[in-house]
């Protein structure tokens, strides 16, 4: 029987995603398409008469556009909102500003596979060489974290994982015991993470699994916090297939 519901939203269309670049810790705007995708969002949850107690994001500004604009459209706006960088996309490393498809066609589309979804294996570093290194690693809103020992210069799944749970576990769970209803605007990786958790997915299942734009998502748990009703989105499901085609679609040489 489920004890607990959590919803769960990857933000909207980036302008990062638009240009098909690799972004991770680059703080990309939400498209004009983006900011409609989280209207959607928020309009699709109050359809369903969705309310939360508190909310979740990264201090990345697409995933915390995508959830003002939710609360907005459920006249939320008042609920405690907090931003960590544990739930921050993963650091993409040297290939952050890559155009993907370009990518491919240099690399090969399998190689670009597997930097973007294996679960183990890293993009390559990133380095003061990149056009990107100083506006990320002097960012004022990492002063308070990460600690420069935990500052990465790139991130495979299982790496933006191991900062990512230990927030799950001791800030959200806690959370939900004590019976408040929780929503979460994040990334694609750092949600694929929570994922794979709740859902116990191999280290090859995982690498299947893209999440589409500005689509929200649905858990209910049981006491054990085992998933009783996984990853339900609050769209048709031709919809849902598709946006989830486009998104393994980016890394195809075009
Ligand atoms: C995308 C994910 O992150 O890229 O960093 O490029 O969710 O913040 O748009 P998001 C990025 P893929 O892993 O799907 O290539």
């Amino acid at each position: 029987m489920a004890k607990y519901q959590i919803v769960m939203v990857r933000h909207g269309e980036s302008e990062w995603n638009k240009l098909n670049k690799f972004c991770g810790w680059h703080d990309a705007e939400l498209s004009e398409q983006g900011v409609k995708e989280a209207h959607a969002a928020g309009k699709a949850l109050k359809d369903a008469s969705f309310k939360f107690d508190v909310a979740h994001t990264s201090v990345l500004t697409r995933a915390h556009k995508t959830l003002f604009a939710i609360l907005e459209e459920i006249d939320q706006k008042d609920i405690p909102i907090y931003k960590t960088w544990r739930l921050n996309e993963r650091h993409y490393g040297g290939l952050t500003g890559l155009n993907k498809a370009e990518t491919a066609l240099k690399h090969g589309e399998e190689q670009v596979k597997i930097w973007r979804r294996s679960f183990d294996v890293p993009p390559p570093p990133m380095d003061e060489s990149n056009p990107h290194y100083k506006e990320i690693v002097e960012d004022p809103r990492y002063a308070d974290g990460p600690s420069k020992s935990e500052f990465p210069m790139f991130e495979s799944l299982k790496l933006t994982i191991e900062r990512t749970l230990p927030y799950w576990n001791d800030v959200i769970v806690p959370q939900m015991k004590k019976g408040e209803k929780i929503l979460i605007a994040a990334h694609g990786n750092s949600l694929r993470g929570i994922v794979k958790h709740l859902d116990g997915m191999s280290d090859e299942a995982i690498m299947g699994l893209n999440l589409p734009t500005g689509i929200p998502f649905v858990y209910e748990l049981d006491v054990d916090f085992k998933p009783v009703v996984s990853m339900k989105f609050l769209g048709d499901e031709e919809t849902v297939r598709k946006a989830m085609e486009a998104v393994a679609a980016q890394g195809k040489a075009k």
